[in-house]
């Protein structure tokens, strides 16, 4: 999809269609106070403090209405520059503006502000030169928006919008917007009954409906299958830890802003945890290690709590709970390079399996400056990027670099993808750690009989089973394969009186599936366009045919064609298809 921050005419297209908004805003709410209207990925919004009034739907057409009146008046926009002293008595009537100009450098900074006929706003530019260019424009949506993003201040309204230099392209956008937010898992979650999430449970905590909950546990079932081919060891630890732990790790002091606050029990002050990490670490320790022992993979579906903030929980993307699909390989110095390479096949083993085909790798480096984020050790950090480049360059994958993403004990390669709405996300993840065993004191007798320190290399396939599914539901529109459905095949006899003995003979065959029997008392048109919408992979249509001949008819879903089969070529079908992962 366009991202028009990326285009410089859109930039400035957008840009001039805030204060389009601002101004018919101003004309049907004189009593309305601008804070600010940036463009962003999307478009463009403006921040208004419109007092008691509220924006509805309504409201919004009035408002295009009013834009588009405006612009067709034609007034040029004129660039002025002041003083500092200048833009404070223009804009007095307006507080919010009044806080963005004190703010500016009295010295450095040349005061800009733009007027199209009656009205002004505070602005750098640069601008169309008049408001005539502004035809091909649409109102999106709104939704509040506290002050300066702080709930503790007041809550403004906030109007989105989007321009284009011509119709073709702004009907081109919105077609590409529908789809988006159609293929939006928050959407399809809803319609699938997968998720849901509740005041009472609080923000960015889901809950896993039956359906959701069966495709957790296939994905389980499926990476731990492939983890224990691979030799991982699984345990199960437990989601708190005390604050001690964490202070041992370094997370207390590098990564709590990221973590909910502790709590007091008896003598013990615990937290929630946000890695698993130094519970593995704790797993690690308990036996002495040879050489000859490691690779060790200690694996773990573990559930973690983060701290996100609240405008940035997204459905199962970003949840505040959330449950990684999670290993430490503790290995030698000289097995880093072969076990990274194992990660990533591995990577590229379980993508192949679900086709996601739309990924980037992204090496994550510290930013050397931030010594609050990041454990302070350089000659540690460049042994570990300079090792991590070294693997990926000879693994030739194509890869870019991004300063100030890696953990705070390490460089990471992640793997980047698109959600059908907002800014890229890792999915998978694979870091590379020379700090942590050091900090719990990790050691192995080396061929020698020296004692030597363990390199831990952190991984999630998955990264979470939550944002996982996310991206999968996207990716599939909700049509999920044959595998992962939770309702695999749906029965839909003609006739109840005459075809339900058969239909429920052939749920009994099927037992090995998730199959449901449609014998509702409905319309058979209705029933077959009720399994299309639940998105079931493979729907039975069972007539007089079928129980004349022992037959099965069957659509799947996306095709019209219905086909007959024996139930033994029926069964082959079904094999076939979850074996294939169709
Ligand atoms: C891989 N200690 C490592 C672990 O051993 C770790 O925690 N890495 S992480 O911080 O990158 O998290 C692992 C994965 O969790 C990420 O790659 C991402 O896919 C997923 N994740 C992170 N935050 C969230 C969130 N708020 N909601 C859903 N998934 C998340
Ligand atoms: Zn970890």
């Amino acid at each position: 999809m366009k991202n028009i921050l990326q285009d410089e005419r859109l930039n400035m297209l957008n840009h001039s269609c805030a204060h389009l908004l601002a101004q018919a805003v101003k004309h049907l709410y004189p009593k309305a106070l601008f804070w600010v209207g940036p463009v962003i990925e999307e478009g463009f919004y403006y921040d208004i403090d419109l007092g008691d009034e509220v924006i509805t739907d309504e409201s919004l057409l009035k408002i295009e209405k009013e834009m588009k009146k405006i612009a067709k008046d034609g007034k040029k926009i004129i660039r002025h520059e002041v003083s500092k002293k200048e833009a404070l008595e223009i804009f007095k009537d307006n507080p919010y503006k009044i806080d963005l100009i004190q703010r500016m450098d009295e010295k450095n900074t040349v005061i800009s502000y733009y007027t199209q006929g009656d009205f002004s706003d505070l602005c750098r530019g640069p601008h169309v030169e008049s408001v005539k260019e502004l035809k091909h424009f649409k109102l999106l949506k709104f939704s509040g928006a506290y002050y300066k993003g702080d709930k503790n201040n007041k809550m403004l309204q906030r109007i989105y919008g989007v321009c284009f230099d011509n119709e073709k392209d702004l009907d081109d956008y919105l077609q590409e917007l529908k789809e988006a937010s159609e293929r939006d898992h928050r959407k399809i979650g809803k319609n699938l009954n997968i998720f849901i999430t509740h005041d009472l449970v609080g923000k960015g905590m889901p809950l896993w409906l039956p359906n959701g909950a069966i495709i957790r546990k296939e994905l389980e079932n499926y990476i731990y299958k492939k983890e224990q081919k691979l030799g991982y060891k699984h345990v199960y630890t437990p989601c708190v830890g005390t604050v001690d732990l964490y202070k041992t790790s370094g997370h207390w002091d590098h990564y709590q802003e990221n973590m909910f606050p502790s709590m007091k029990v008896d003598e013990e002050e615990f937290v929630l945890r946000p890695m698993n990490c130094p519970h593995h670490m704790l797993v690690y320790a308990n036996t002495l290690h040879s050489y000859r022992d490691l690779p060790i993979r200690i694996g773990e579906f573990a559930t973690d709590f983060r701290y996100e903030a609240s405008g940035a929980v997204k459905g199962l993307e970003r949840v505040r709970c959330m449950c990684q699909n999670d290993a430490h390989l503790f290995v030698t110095p000289e097995q880093i390079g072969d076990e990274f390479k194992k990660v990533v096949e591995l990577i590229l083993d379980v993508y192949h399996d679900f086709g996601i085909k739309n990924y980037k790798f992204r090496l994550s480096l510290r930013d050397k400056e931030d010594k609050e984020k990041y454990f302070d050790d350089d000659e540690m950090w460049d042994t570990a990027e300079n090792k991590l480049r070294e693997v990926l360059n000879s693994l030739e994958i194509p890869y870019y670099e991004a300063v100030g993403e890696a953990a705070f004990y390490g460089p990471k390669l992640d793997v980047e993808v698109k959600p059908a709405v907002g800014p890229e996300v890792t999915l998978s993840t694979c870091q590379l750690d020379f700090l942590l065993p050091r900090r719990f004191d990790l050691s192995y007798i080396d061929n020698e009989g020296n004692k030597q320190i363990p390199v831990v290399i952190h991984r999630a396939i998955f990264g979470t089973f939550d944002r996982f599914t996310a991206f999968i539901l996207e990716e599939t529109k909700g049509a999920l394969p044959l595998w992962l459905s939770p309702v695999q095949i749906n029965i839909i006899p003609v006739n109840n009186e005459y075809h339900l003995d058969y239909a429920q003979k052939l749920q009994e065959k099927l037992s090995n599936y998730r199959v449901e029997l449609d014998s509702r008392e409905e319309k058979l048109g209705y029933k077959i366009r009720e399994s299309v919408t639940k998105k079931i992979p493979i729907t039975l249509i069972i007539g007089q045919k079928e129980v004349d001949n022992n037959t099965i008819s069957y659509r799947l879903y996306g095709s019209e064609e219905t086909k007959t089969v024996s139930f033994e070529e029926f069964n082959n079908l079904l094999e076939q298809r979850i074996l294939e992962k169709n």
